[in-house]
């Protein structure tokens, strides 16, 4: 098996706006990550993903760019820019770059020429379409509710967003927005970043018949048979790797909403020709509402695991997994996977740790995910910051589909904001995070959850992601192995081995609170290599217990 660098590296995903704030403004910024760089380097990372830092009205927190070459000024400038790549490279840190070209921002030099008349020259960077018997041109709804369609009375045409509206799509039709987006990508590889995360990049390429879509939720219709994996997209992003990627020694990862196993065969096909790996999104959508996500029912690890699983077993020597629990899109995995009580929370947080770091496939951990972060449970939905929920609320509670007690809780459980409030340092005011107003809430709980605290504690959930990481990198079957899945009926244990020659690693995480029967270890020898007890019960797990044994 070729050991390309990315696939025995473990990338680390920065949200600037929250990870740390050099200056007081209450903002997250550039400065504040080259001061913390040599956390991120003892953990043992390879990679940095930061979210985007580009210039942005910030609609999406930076999924809307306004210019894709120079630094959102909250965060700082290309000159403190220089000075963290210099920095990261110092301590043999890679940076990933988040590359958002399925739209940009409507405050984009490009779109503010493109609506002027429909003769501009940039007209066709973006999807305008005539309104259809007056109205919008199909029935297509934003992820971030609403039409997907938005009325323009200057030339009196709708222009696409499956976003906000101020997110136009770009049109991956017009060879000239591709060359545009290609140099842009080799300005950035020039600069000597180390790769780019895609964002939902499986969207580029739309379906042209623009037909109605399936209307699930009774509101607007589905556009992702349309949008997602569509007719050109490989075509598109072979045309990228052959003008850009293949040019440097890159890794690429891409945000595949709607991704299945045979569209990942070619995303990330082993051949190089598009990406290296893919985000798919099966596992996070285990469980869904009458109204998509919005829902407070708790993932079954059964369904979970099947899930997982089947991405072990069916890219097997095609494709390349990433590997992931969440990001700044989901919430806390402890949260969501685990316990985030007192009692069980970190135990549980090594636990689904163990269960997602010895797979086969690229690990990410999310800021804040290594030392056990919850959700923020947030009481109001005046602390909510994030379009998506604001959107959601007044669709869902204002229009009268949903009490507002109802998708409170919901956002307690799923909303984007449970990632995005700002890292915790430290038990001093704000948790260290900044000096001045944080931008969104400290989660109240940093006083006993907070860097500081697990550096200082050996049996903290960041040494054990350290031991995890370094693992990674001293056993090749933890990189190579085959995956096995085992007991894949038993409702409390997911368990598997992964077998590279006569290497056998056996893993076993029970997922629930109870003590629970588990002969998998007994009569076995061999050596652990972690497990989050320092001592075990003959013939059971117990709580939240994950072993690793290589036999
Ligand atoms: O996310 C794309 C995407 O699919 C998410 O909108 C996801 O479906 C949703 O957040 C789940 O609730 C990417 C970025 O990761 C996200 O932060 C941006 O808001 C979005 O694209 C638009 O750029
Ligand atoms: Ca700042």
């Amino acid at each position: 098996m070729s050991k390309a660098w990315w696939k025995s590296s473990v990338i680390y995903q920065i949200y600037p706006r929250s990870f740390a704030d050099s200056n007081g403004d209450g903002i997250g910024d550039l400065n504040g990550i080259t001061e913390h760089l040599d956390y991120i380097k003892e953990l043992g990372v390879d990679v940095i993903w930061l979210s985007p830092i580009y210039q942005s009205p910030n609609d999406d927190n930076g999924y809307d760019i306004s210019d894709y070459q120079a630094i959102m000024k909250e965060f700082g400038t290309m000159e403190d820019f220089d000075r963290m790549l210099s920095e990261m490279h110092k301590r043999g840190l890679k940076l990933v770059m988040d590359l958002v070209v399925n739209h940009s921002s409507d405050e984009h030099r490009w779109f503010m020429e493109s609506r002027k008349s429909k003769d501009n020259p940039y007209r066709d960077y973006y999807i305008w379409k005539d309104p259809k018997d007056g109205k919008e041109p199909n029935n297509w709804g934003s992820c971030f509710s609403g039409s997907a369609w938005e009325f323009d009375p200057e030339t009196e045409m709708y222009y696409l967003h499956l976003f906000s509206k101020k997110q136009p799509d770009l049109n991956w039709e017009n060879e000239t927005v591709r060359k545009e987006v290609f140099d842009m990508m080799t300005w950035w590889c020039e600069k000597g970043v180390d790769g780019f995360r895609m964002d939902v990049i499986s969207m580029i390429s739309k379906d042209q018949a623009y037909l109605d879509g399936v209307a699930h939720d009774g509101l607007y219709g589905d556009p992702s048979p349309y949008v997602c994996n569509g007719p050109r997209v490989h075509e598109f992003l072979q045309e990228m790797n052959q003008k850009v990627l293949s040019k440097y020694d890159l890794i690429t990862v891409g945000e595949a909403a709607g991704v299945t196993i045979d569209e990942a065969k070619k995303y990330a096909n082993l051949d190089g020709r598009e990406l290296n790996m893919v985000f798919q999104f099966e596992h996070m959508g285990t469980v869904q509402g009458e109204y998509g996500k919005w829902t407070t029912e708790r993932v079954q690890m059964p369904k979970l695991r099947a899930v997982m699983n089947k991405w072990q077993n069916e890219l097997e020597g095609v494709a390349w997994n990433s590997l992931y629990w969440d990001n700044h899109d989901q919430p806390r995995a402890v949260s969501r996977f685990g316990n985030d009580g007192p009692m069980y929370r970190e135990v549980s947080a090594k636990m689904i740790a163990t269960c997602l770091h010895m797979m086969k496939g690229t690990p990410y951990i999310y800021q804040g995910e290594e030392i056990g972060m919850t959700n923020a449970y947030f009481k109001s939905i005046d602390d909510y910051q994030d379009i998506e929920v604001l959107n959601a609320y007044k669709e869902l509670v204002q229009g009268g589909f949903m009490e507002e007690e109802d998708f409170l809780d919901c956002l307690k459980a799923v909303s984007r904001d449970n990632a995005r409030t700002p890292m915790q340092w430290d038990d001093s005011e704000n948790a260290g995070f900044t000096t001045g107003t944080p931008w969104l809430k400290v989660n109240e709980n940093y006083h006993m959850i907070n860097a500081k605290a697990a550096l200082a504690d050996k049996n903290s959930v960041f040494y054990y992601y350290q031991k995890l990481i370094q693992l990674r990198k001293s056993y090749d079957v933890i990189i190579d192995g085959v995956f096995v899945g085992l007991l894949e009926d038993n409702d409390d244990i997911y368990a598997y081995e992964r077998r590279l020659g006569d290497q056998r690693l056996l893993v076993a995480c029970n997922f629930t609170g109870n003590e629970v029967p588990c002969d998998l270890f007994q009569g076995v020898s061999g050596e652990e290599l972690i497990s989050n007890y320092k001592c075990h019960k003959d013939g059971v797990l117990k709580p939240y217990e994950a072993r690793v044994v290589l036999l």
